[in-house]
C-alpha cells in the first residue's frame, strides 16, 4: 500500500466531531483530505483552515467546509507534511511553496501531526534545499544577501521556467546547505535578514509525527 496514503489516512482518525482543522499541504495531507471528506459525508461536524489556495481548491472540490484563519481565534489540530523530520521533531517544510501560511496555521493551533512516508525522517536536517520566502519587492537584493552569507540560494523557477510565486505573492530562495548543524541559531539568523518573510525551519513543532513503511504506520510521540 502507498505510504503516504497509510500516514495520511491514519491521521484522520484523530479528527473529532466540531473539531476546526488546519489543512496541510503536499501529496501526503491529499490523502487526509479524502478522509476528511468521508468523515463529512458520514455527518461529521468540522470546519478546515486550508494552509494554500491548491489545498482549498482541493478541499472544495471534496465538500469540506473551509473558514479562513481569522475567522477562528484556535485550530484544534493541523495534519500537515514535511519535506525531512529530524529525531527532535524539527522538519523543513515548504517544497510545496507554503510554508509561511502552514507555519502561521501551526501556530495557531493546539495539536499538530506530521504524515510523511518514512523516508523524510533524517538525523540531520538540510539536504533537503531549505526554502526562504522573500518578499518580492527588492528580492534579487536580498538573493545576493543570501548568497553573500554562503547560504547557496537558488530562486525556485516552475516548470515553465517562470518565477515561481507563493500564495502571498513572495518568491522563495532555495538554500542548497547540505547539512544544518544548528537549526535554532540559523533559523534566528535567517529572520534577522531584511526581506525574508519566513523560513521553511519548523522547530520542535509536531506533537505526533505519522510515517508509513512497508504496509504499515508508525507512530512517534
Ligand atoms: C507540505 O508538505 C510542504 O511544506 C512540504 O513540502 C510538503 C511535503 O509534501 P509531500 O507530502 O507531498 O511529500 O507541508
Amino acid at each position: 500500500m502507498n505510504e503516504k496514503k497509510q500516514a495520511g489516512e491514519y491521521a484522520a482518525g484523530y479528527i473529532k466531531d466540531g473539531m476546526t482543522i488546519g489543512l496541510g499541504t503536499g501529496s501526503t495531507v491529499y490523502y487526509t483530505l479524502a478522509k476528511i471528506s468521508e468523515l463529512v459525508k458520514q455527518g461529521m461536524t468540522l470546519k478546515g483552515v486550508a494552509t494554500s489556495t491548491n489545498t482549498a481548491r482541493i478541499a472544495e472540490s471534496m465538500h469540506i467546509p473551509l473558514i479562513d484563519l481569522n475567522e477562528t481565534e484556535i485550530i484544534d489540530l493541523t495534519i500537515d507534511g514535511a519535506d525531512e523530520i529530524d529525531p527532535q521533531f524539527n522538519g523543513i517544510k515548504g517544497g510545496g511553496g507554503a510554508l509561511l501560511r502552514e507555519k502561521l496555521v501551526a501556530n495557531a493551533s493546539n495539536k499538530i501531526v506530521w504524515v510523511a512516508s518514512h523516508t523524510k525522517l533524517v538525523q540531520k536536517l538540510g539536504k533537503f534545499p531549505l526554502p526562504v520566502e522573500v518578499i518580492s519587492f527588492g528580492s534579487e537584493h536580498t538573493g545576493r544577501l543570501l548568497a553573500k552569507n554562503n547560504l547557496v540560494p537558488v530562486l525556485r523557477k516552475k516548470e515553465n521556467g517562470k518565477t515561481f510565486y507563493t500564495d502571498s505573492g513572495n518568491v522563495i530562495y532555495d538554500l542548497h546547505l547540505k547539512e544544518i548543524a544548528e537549526p535554532g541559531k540559523f533559523a534566528d539568523m535567517l529572520k534577522q535578514l531584511p526581506g525574508v518573510v519566513e523560513h521553511g525551519l519548523f522547530l520542535k513543532h509536531p506533537n505526533v509525527v505519522v510515517t508509513g513503511v512497508n504496509g504499515s504506520v508508525v507512530i512517534r510521540e
